[in-house]
């Protein structure tokens, strides 16, 4: 198919969902732009409307993880705290009927390339099915899971059987009833593909190289006299998000570990068990995630509480064992309804494959190093993504010497602000890297970022600025801050994500934000008032 014409816009988005259409909405409804988004898939939603997979649902509760847009809250009933999938095509159809969203995405089209002309000051952008679209300012928002990690085992091909990456799972319901599945990998995805399989399949075999510290999801579901409870205190909550460090309504802990007596930590820490949801990552006390005494008392308390609910001794001490693999929360925890329980069948194996790697896959079945072969019908890749650079870096971007982005963050990533990359004017990422992202309540602070998108434009406008580009040393400063403040964390100590750790090569060095959302906006704010002249190199 040939686009023979070239679209001609003021900004162009990737990507259709949370982040993509805050964007849309500020620049197209606030400053009037003329603003397109384009998207590989065939619908809005982004995250949600890539993954499918059995059981995929969201661990932000409700009604905050959503647009704080009035018009939008105001006319929409959320049926769980914990809303599934499912929900989120129902509820970016109703986006789409406040917004106007729609018509102004192109669906199923692949940016393949974009670099930027200095004479001109427009990007030029070539998509996979050959349109070519020019636009003064560039908005990838294509999330921080958008590419697949699929790790490279022998004869994947060859399977005979069902199988897919978790985020590419097939729309249409795939029966496990009578049918032998396995699971490989544990995190957020494998956990809720486990215990929803777990109930159905007749064998579920889970492959597992690091246990995930998980906690029980406080789901509950709303009548409508809660709904209307909510809805009438969603102004309120919306509110208190934007004071917390994480986006969600609960205050930080104050005190830190050491000021308080034993009897007060096993109180709360089991209290924050008992209730459920983030709370126990939130922290009992401030110095969790800094100080490795407060760190394994929270997961001391974890693993007592969870072994407890395991009845087979082998799979006990891999699901929670009593040395921890890595610090408590420094992985990202799971919210679980009855994960760990499924294990207590006869017919849900565990496999351990940080002793016993999965080393091939044949026509029915997978192969680990101590020659098992475990024959399946079914199989689910949760082994997660090349997370905050991966789509990033494979799109095809070019800085103003021609080297791709990819190429420019081998080393290490830099950006300003987590939005910005010197030698790439004019663009912003949003919920990418060196920014709060995966620390965060999405919605809340991408709503930030699109709001430093619109002001920045505005301001650019105003002052009858063509271009900006942060200053080489604004991000060198952006990321330094990043790496000392994690050196001060332990998550160094975990191969996580976050890390960059998941990716043989990839370099690893903490990827994200995490002094909290209110100091990050105030970041953002700030870069737009007095300081913007050293911070961005503008050209008329
Ligand atoms: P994650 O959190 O990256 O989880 C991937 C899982 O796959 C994790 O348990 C990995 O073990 C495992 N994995 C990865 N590679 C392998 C190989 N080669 N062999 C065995 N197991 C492997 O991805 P998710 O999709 O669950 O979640 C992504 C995020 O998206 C989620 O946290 C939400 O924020 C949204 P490991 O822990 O690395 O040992």
């Amino acid at each position: 198919r040939g686009h023979e014409d070239v679209l001609e816009l003021d900004a162009l988005v990737v990507g259709a969902g949370f982040s993509g259409i805050y964007t849309l909405h500020r620049l197209r409804n606030e400053l009037g732009l003329n603003v397109k988004i384009i998207d590989a898939g065939s619908n809005l939603g982004g995250t949600w409307h890539w993954n499918t997979y059995p059981g995929a649902r969201v661990d932000c509760p409700a009604p905050t993880y959503a647009f704080g847009i009035e018009e939008i809250w105001k006319t929409w009933k959320w049926s769980q705290r914990y809303p599934a999938q499912k929900e989120f095509e129902a509820y970016f159809d109703h986006v789409d009927k406040v917004l106007s969203v729609r018509k102004d995405c192109i669906f199923n089209s692949r940016v393949v390339s974009a670099s930027f002309d200095p004479e001109t000051a427009k990007w030029a952008i070539e998509t996979h099915d050959g349109r070519k679209i020019k636009t003064q300012y560039f908005v990838p928002a294509v999330g921080f899971a958008a590419k697949q990690h699929i790790p490279e085992w022998k004869g994947l091909e060859s399977f005979q059987g069902v199988i897919h990456h978790s985020s590419l799972w097939p729309r249409e319901h795939v029966d496990v009833r009578g049918k032998r599945v396995a699971v490989i990998g544990t995190g957020s995805t494998g956990v809720q593909i486990i215990q929803e399989w777990a109930k159905e399949a007749a064998e579920t075999t889970v492959f597992q190289r690091t246990p995930n510290f998980c906690l029980p999801m406080d789901q509950e579901t709303f009548d409508e006299a809660s709904q209307d409870a909510m809805l009438a205190d969603t102004e309120a909550e919306f509110a208190r998000c934007q004071t917390t460090v994480q986006g969600l309504s609960r205050p930080s802990p104050t005190k830190s570990y050491s000021e308080m007596s034993a009897e007060e930590c096993d109180q709360i820490l089991n209290e924050y068990y008992d209730k459920g949801g983030f709370r126990l990552w939130s922290g009992a006390y401030n110095d969790l995630l800094v100080n490795p005494e407060a760190n394994r008392a929270t997961y001391d308390l974890w693993a007592k509480r969870t072994r407890a609910r395991i009845d087979d001794p082998v799979k006990r001490d891999l699901l929670a064992p009593l040395e921890p693999p890595h610090p408590f929360g420094t992985k990202r925890p799971s919210l679980e309804q009855g994960y760990f329980e499924q294990f207590n069948k006869p017919n849900v194996h565990l496999v351990d494959t940080n002793t016993h790697p999965v080393i091939e896959i044949t026509p029915s079945g997978i192969v680990t190093s101590d020659n098992k072969t475990y024959e399946v019908d079914i199989i689910a890749i949760a082994t997660g993504f090349d997370a905050g650079t991966g789509s990033l870096s494979t799109m095809g971007i070019r800085d103003l010497q021609g080297v791709d982005l990819g190429e420019r963050w081998r080393e290490g990533v830099t950006t300003f602000l987590g939005l910005t990359v010197p030698g790439f004017p004019n663009m912003f990422l949003p919920y990418s890297v060196q920014a709060p992202t995966p620390f965060s309540n999405g919605p809340i602070f991408i709503e930030h970022q699109a709001n430093f998108i619109r002001d920045i434009i505005k301001k650019m406008k105003a002052e009858g600025l063509r271009t900006i580009d942060p200053q080489p040393a604004a991000a060198q400063a952006w990321r330094d801050q990043i790496v000392a403040v994690s050196k001060m964390t332990l998550f160094p100590q975990a191969k996580s994500w976050y890390m960059g750790a998941n990716i043989p090569g990839k370099p690893v060095e903490l990827l994200y934000f995490i002094a909290g959302v209110p100091t990050y906006r105030a970041a953002c704010e700030d870069s737009i008032g007095e300081k913007f002249q050293e911070l961005f190199i503008c050209q008329k």
